[in-house]
């Protein structure tokens, strides 16, 4: 495998590992129709990958089909117009930069906190409120059956951080454009299926849990705990759900926050919708009393999310930012 480099002085490590898992049976699906069922299935996937999909989930399609079609229009426009969004616009529209601290994809997107849905047309952000209202209710319904499934109480212990007034939300609208021959300025990713540009460099999330979808096109790939890296297939009606950084240490790393990343497809455009759910900034993040074992120790320090979050801004994409966090390190970064 061949790699380019953003920065000479650190260079993005891209596993190399591929398809080799010998026990891996594809991407977990949960039907939410099933509740009794999917408790247990779930908590199953985030301890073994902190990931899995969920069909039946109640978010209407007509809503996520049109917020796609809004978000295509957006990123149609000229680059002139887009430009007009970039920071400090409330907006925040971006191209290629990730993050503050030197990292780039071949990506443009549009971030959006809780409150803030500014938008070139009314109607994209009425949409984006509402699929954003949907999927957190998808969020709360699936913390509260992992709650059940992981037999501790009230179930509301985690879904209660996102349906807190003040629960920190992001949310993120990317296009990756496809990419047949990478610039010498380019990450790129050679495999025996061809070379592919660097969307989005191999990361884990901060909050408690993302929710995503795209379009028909393929290129999210996540990280097994075997560290080899497998594709996971589009599917545009269903969700795809990730653990997250709070969501491993309040279960003790029972449940595993996944390294995952985008590659670009060489022939098609891939849109993708993530919501990220994180508790209120002032919430303390520490393991759930009630999920303890007798004796067990905690594997982490006290910490807020606000402390967490701001450590996260200080990082770059690929840095394990749990790491700064566990007992025997030293928190401040
Ligand atoms: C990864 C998950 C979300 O997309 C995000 C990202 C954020 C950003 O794009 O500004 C970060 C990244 C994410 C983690 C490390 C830091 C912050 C880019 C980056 C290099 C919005 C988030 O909350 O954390």
């Amino acid at each position: 495998m061949v790699m380019l480099s953003q920065d000479q002085n650190k260079p993005i490590n891209l596993a190399n590992k591929w398809n080799k898992s010998t026990d891996f049976k594809g991407i977990p699906v949960i039907d939410l129709s099933c509740p009794e069922d999917a408790k247990n299935l779930m908590v199953n996937a985030c301890q073994d990958y902190g990931f899995f999909k969920v069909i039946n989930h109640g978010v209407p399609l007509w809503l996520v089909s049109e917020l796609e079609n809004e978000t295509m229009e957006f990123f149609n426009m000229s680059q002139y117009e887009k430009n007009k969004y970039c920071p400090p616009n409330p907006l925040g529209y971006c191209t290629n930069k990730i993050g503050r601290n030197g990292d780039v994809g071949l990506i443009e997107y549009l971030l959006f906190t809780s409150d803030h849905f500014p938008t070139n047309s009314k109607n994209f952000s009425s949409l984006a409120k509402e699929y954003v209202e949907a999927v957190r209710k998808l969020g709360c319904n699936i913390l509260e059956l992992l709650a059940e499934g992981l037999k501790i109480e009230p179930k509301s212990v985690l879904s209660r951080m996102l349906s807190d007034e003040n629960a920190d939300t992001v949310f993120r609208l990317n296009h990756y454009p496809p990419c047949l021959d990478p610039s010498p300025n380019t990450a790129y990713l050679a495999s025996s299926n061809g070379t592919n540009c660097i969307g989005f460099g191999e990361h884990t999330d901060p909050h408690l849990i993302s929710i995503g979808r795209s379009n028909t096109t393929s290129g999210l790939q996540i990280c097994l705990p075997d560290e080899t890296w497998v594709p996971v297939p589009p599917d545009q009606t269903s969700f795809f759900i990730n653990v997250d950084d709070m969501l491993q240490v309040m279960t003790n790393g029972r449940f595993k926050s996944v390294r995952h990343r985008v590659v670009t497809d060489r022939l098609k455009s891939r849109v993708s919708m993530i919501y990220f759910g994180g508790p209120p900034l002032m919430e303390k993040i520490a393991p759930l009393g009630s999920l303890m074992e007798a004796g067990e120790e905690s594997l982490y320090h006290e910490f807020t999310w606000f402390e967490y979050k701001t450590c996260t801004y200080k990082t770059r994409l690929a840095d394990d930012r749990l790491s700064f966090f566990h007992k025997g390190s030293h928190p401040s970064v």
